[in-house]
């Protein structure tokens, strides 16, 4: 069985190749641009862009909008994760949070998928804390300066590990469990 994974990034591909292999499903990486909506809620972009990219035809496929929400900037950068990121980058969330004490953030994704003609859209949640400075050279985006428990930021583990802890990890567990209640693996 193969499963495309529509994104621009391939971290998520690899994030996703790592939680599905034990399964004998394999992850194609498909770059298809498609409009994200813009929203307050991660699954109503997801939705949307479900509908977008089925009208090109495509099926069988996974998509993901992600998003890091931290407590003392009322949750900023959240839907505006990806803006952020290009823009003012860790140095820029860093600069925002210094010398602020609640370091509280929670990363959310949520996935859509579309498989034997089946729609599922379920979303993982990880909590952690921003950390003070960046760390680690692994993962992408904010794992630099993301901690899930509050020592190591997510680029300085593995794949197989982040996927232990992650958002992203949440959600696929959540997704193949509604993949076998509905008997499509
Ligand atoms: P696609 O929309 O093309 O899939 P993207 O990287 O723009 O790729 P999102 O909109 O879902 O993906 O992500 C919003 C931002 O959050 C973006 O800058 C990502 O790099 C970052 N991000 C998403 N998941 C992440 C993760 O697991 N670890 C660190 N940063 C992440």
């Amino acid at each position: 069985m193969k499963l495309k994974v529509i994104t621009s990034n391939p971290g998520k591909v690899r994030e996703y190749q790592n939680s599905f292999t034990h399964l004998g499903i394999e992850m194609e990486h498909l770059h298809l641009p498609y409009d994200e909506i813009q929203t307050f809620q991660l699954e109503e972009v997801v939705e949307k862009g479900m509908v977008e990219i089925r009208k090109k035809g495509v099926t069988d496929f996974i998509i993901d909008d992600s998003g890091l929400f931290i407590d003392s900037l009322k949750g900023f950068p959240g839907v505006w994760s990806a803006f952020a990121q290009k823009t003012i980058g860790n140095e820029g969330i860093l600069k925002l949070m210094k010398n602020v004490s609640d370091r509280k953030a929670e990363f959310k994704c949520c996935i859509g998928c579309d498989f034997g003609g089946e729609t599922i859209i379920v979303t993982g949640i990880c909590n952690g804390t921003i950390l003070t400075t960046e760390k680690g050279k692994e993962g992408f985006g904010y794992d630099p300066i993301f901690s899930y428990d509050g020592k190591l930021s997510f680029a300085e583990i593995s794949t197989e590990e982040k996927n232990n802890f992650s958002h992203r990890g949440n959600a696929v567990r959540l997704l193949i469990s509604e993949l076998k209640n509905r008997s499509l693996i």
